[in-house]
């Protein structure tokens, strides 16, 4: 059982003025901040952070989505984190996802879906590594 993972408050939350309200759901769910930033992606390190959806007919927007503005990057720690991050998040596509949850709250469409969390414990270790140092971790 993983005790860490990785989420991003994507651009169209963050634009939408979203990002406190969802640090403080994020909070009160038991999740400590370990790590936390504040970034802009290039269409470069967007694409390279994406690499696994390569071969998916949505990477292209995915990448341009992703590097449109600000996000927040951070690593959590929970027990159980993983799985109960994605609990907390909701479906990929808020349509389905369930009353309450962060992507119910927040997220307009399946491509442009408020938050990240990463969806095994090896994902969550790279992803962190991706946007943190060991300096940057707490
Ligand atoms: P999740 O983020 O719930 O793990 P994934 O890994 O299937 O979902 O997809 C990664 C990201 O790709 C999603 N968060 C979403 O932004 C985007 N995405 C997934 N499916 C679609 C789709 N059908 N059309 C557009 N974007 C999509």
């Amino acid at each position: 059982m993983s005790n860490r993972t990785f989420t991003m408050i994507k651009p169209d939350a963050f634009s939408k003025g979203h990002s406190g309200a969802i640090l403080d759901q994020i909070i009160k769910a038991g999740f400590r901040i370990v790590a936390l930033k504040m970034v802009k992606l290039s269409t470069e390190k967007a694409g390279e952070f994406y690499a696994i959806h390569s071969e998916r007919p949505f990477y292209g927007e995915l990448v341009q989505f992703m590097s449109s503005g600000a996000i927040i990057a951070a690593i959590l720690e929970k027990e159980n984190a993983v799985a109960d991050f994605r609990t907390l998040i909701g479906a990929t596509n808020p349509a389905q996802a369930a009353e309450g949850t962060i992507r119910k709250l927040y997220a307009a469409s399946i491509g442009e879906n408020a938050i990240h969390g990463s969806d095994s414990d090896e994902n969550a270790s790279i992803e962190g590594a991706f946007f943190f140092s060991g300096l940057e971790r707490f």
